[in-house]
């Protein structure tokens, strides 16, 4: 299988708030390091860099004053003398007023941001727009009719939304290469989210179309980030009614119940006859991971990316989250050689 990556995300390493202290983000340069360092000695396929792709190909996904905010907002920041990372700190929540932007750069994190998780660096929107390049490189593959590839993305994307980023992701990778798609002619398209964490923002963004299908498959957001999406009721609004499905589980959660999701998801996707399938995949879902509550294996990751391989669709893959373990290299690329094994 085809890898494609950037050494543009090494541009990107910011902060985080955790335990009342600011601290190096788990979102770390070294992730997608580890996962390339795998890929490369697990002789997975060729690993090649990504083209540039219009900056119309992300408004297809977000909100063009969106796309603007994150291009300008580091320097906007440093031109108020700060020279730290950059976090929202203020949010338009319940009565508060959402329909107007702030006029100043404070107001427009809050404003454009779901958490403090999403800091914006000197090299943020760089790192940025070439991860949403690696997905759109690796998409173009198999929209010319490769079987599958590999878009190893940093920063992630599922949390990034039409119009806020939040929870370490800025552009949502996965919904940008789904758009292209569609753009290049598909009709249908399926996106399947294997991270821990719900994909609050691909849901948010296709929440209203029948066009692309949504699954997720996550901690249950009673107890998990991100806490206010992801819930079994939510499938989909208006034309876009029952195209988004949602599979809250137990913290806790081990491959056999995993599993039982997994299946009713590749079925009810299956039946939906899509052009491409695009799976977020997060590799948090590991049992050794810090930030997360499931318990896979890394031999289940190779279950995972098998049973993925029997829906039968040409499948993108894109790196989301795991974290601080060397074991995500491992994983990610067990997903990818599971798949390879299974088709
Ligand atoms: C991004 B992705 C953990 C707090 C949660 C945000 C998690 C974002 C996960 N102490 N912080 O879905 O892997
Ligand atoms: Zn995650």
């Amino acid at each position: 299988m085809l890898t494609v990556f950037s050494d543009n995300h090494r541009l990107h390493h910011g902060c985080e708030l955790k335990d009342g202290a600011v601290t190096p983000s788990f979102e770390n340069p070294q992730r997608a390091d580890t996962v390339l360092a795998r890929v490369r000695s697990a002789g997975l396929g060729d690993v090649i860099g990504a083209q540039a792709f219009d900056r119309a190909c992300y408004v297809a996904a977000h909100s063009e004053r969106y796309v603007a905010f994150l291009e300008n907002a580091w320097a906007e920041w440093t031109a108020t003398g700060k020279t730290h990372d950059a976090l929202p700190l203020v949010w338009p929540v319940r009565d508060l007023a959402i329909d107007r932007e702030p006029g100043f750069i404070d107001g427009k994190l809050g404003f454009y941001a779901m958490d403090a998780g999403a800091p914006i660096t000197a090299g943020t929107w760089q790192a940025v727009r070439s991860s949403a390049d690696v997905a759109l490189t690796a998409m173009q593959r198999v929209i010319d009719g490769a079987p599958s590839a590999f878009a190893l993305c940093r920063p992630p994307g599922h949390h990034a939304a039409r119009e806020y980023m939040g929870g370490y992701c800025y552009l949502n990778n996965a919904a940008i290469a789904a758009e292209r798609c569609l753009s290049q002619g598909a009709e249908r398209v399926a996106v399947l989210d294997v991270d821990f964490h719900h994909g609050n923002g691909t849901q948010n963004i296709f929440y209203d179309r029948p066009d692309v299908f949504f699954a997720s498959i996550h901690g249950d957001p009673h107890v998990s980030y991100p806490y206010f999406s992801g819930f079994e009721h939510e499938r989909g609004a208006g034309a876009g009614e029952g195209f988004t499905l949602n599979y809250p589980l137990a913290r806790g959660t081990v491959w056999t119940g995993y599993r039982q999701a997994l299946s009713d998801a590749l079925g009810r996707i299956v039946a939906y006859k899509p052009d491409f399938l695009v799976v977020s995949l997060g590799v948090d879902t590991f049992e050794g991971d810090p930030i997360s509550h499931f318990k896979l294996t890394s031999d289940d990751f190779l279950r995972l990316g098998a049973d993925i391989a029997g829906a039968g669709i040409a499948t993108l893959f894109v790196m989301e989250g795991g974290y601080m373990v060397d074991e995500i290299g491992i994983n990610a690329v067990n997903t990818l050689q599971g798949f390879e094994g299974g088709r």
